[in-house]
């Protein structure tokens, strides 16, 4: 048997998997039903990383709907009502359709534990409950011409006092690529920690797609557009010098006003050096093979 000194020993290691799950033995996913930690099974792609806490993950966030500063979403995110809440899943799909979010949750029967880093100058280990973006567009069978997936965010300023000011193109929008899109690595995330998504980080129900940079996650969506062509995106349309469509993590290619590489760990004092890809390379670096990721960013 191999004995490790202390300090050997990662503070991941201190609380192995299997009791970790234990602690966990009954959790309420993310449509309150109650799971049992089998059914929250880690996913294969989550990290051992030590996890952010709670406070460090709903009071430092971007949502612009609801302020530029990072305490603003946790302290102004409350005012919006997310239910009802449908989701328009159309264009280029065989069966266009509504979901309302009853349903949605439904696939939590599929929800796993991703626990995941997502970075963008600074950086946090997240576990999101959710599952993969491909299940739903499975469902709803997109064309051959189906090139792009454009995703949008609720445009409702009554709740969302950000809106009523032109910081960005509202409503929020993201895009990815078809394939992209169907990797198992793009989630719909319903829930933090094994309880609903907070509004502050996207309820009722937001994309993540952890080697992209923060922004790509749309949060709190209403629709999913199936296009032909190129999706425009909020924050391509706000400073195209600055963002692209891409928006892969990318260290070696610097933001026009700051270096990428390297992330401060929320919680954490000295900075690490940031991953290709944000460390999932092996999941998605054969997506770009033969194209110029400095070009395309
Ligand atoms: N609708 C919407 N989605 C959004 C944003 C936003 O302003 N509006 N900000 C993005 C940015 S810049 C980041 S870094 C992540 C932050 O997600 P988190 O607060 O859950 O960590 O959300 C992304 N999704
Ligand atoms: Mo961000």
């Amino acid at each position: 048997m191999l004995i490790k000194k202390p300090d050997a020993i990662r503070p991941s290691e201190l609380t192995p998997e299997p009791v970790y799950l234990n602690r966990r033995q009954f959790m309420l996913g993310s449509a309150g039903v109650l799971l049992s930690a089998e059914a929250l099974a880690a996913s294969p792609f989550s990290t051992r990383e030590k996890e952010n806490s709670w406070q460090e993950i709903t009071h430092y966030n971007n949502y612009y709907e609801f302020g530029t500063d990072k305490s603003d979403p946790g302290e102004n995110a409350g005012s919006l009502k997310v239910r009802p809440w449908q989701i328009a899943v159309d264009g280029e799909v065989a069966h266009p359709r509504h979901y309302g979010i009853e349903e949605l949750l439904r696939f939590a029967q599929e929800e796993r534990i991703y626990r995941l880093r997502c970075v963008e100058g600074w950086s946090m280990v997240i576990p999101w409950t959710g599952f993969p973006l491909a299940s739903l567009l499975k469902q709803v069978q997109p064309t051959a011409r189906a090139r792009y997936v454009a995703f949008e965010t609720l445009l409702r300023p009554s709740e969302m006092p950000g809106q009523r000011e032109h910081t960005l193109a509202w409503p929020y929008r993201e895009g990815l690529r078809i394939d992209e899109a169907m990797n198992p690595l793009t989630l719909l995330a319903t829930g933090l920690y094994g309880k609903p998504l907070p509004n502050q980080n996207g309820a009722p129900i937001r994309l993540v797609v952890p080697w992209k940079y923060g922004f790509k996650s749309i949060k709190s969506i209403v629709r999913i557009h199936l296009m032909e062509t190129l999706p425009a995106t909020s924050w391509n349309l706000a400073n195209p010098a600055e963002y692209g469509f891409y928006s892969n993590v990318n260290p070696a290619v610097d933001h026009p006003r700051w270096s990428q590489a390297t992330e401060r760990r929320i919680g954490e004092f000295f900075k690490r050096p940031t991953l290709p890809f944000n460390g999932y390379a092996e999941q998605v670096a054969a997506l770009y093979r033969g194209m110029d990721l400095r070009k395309n960013y």
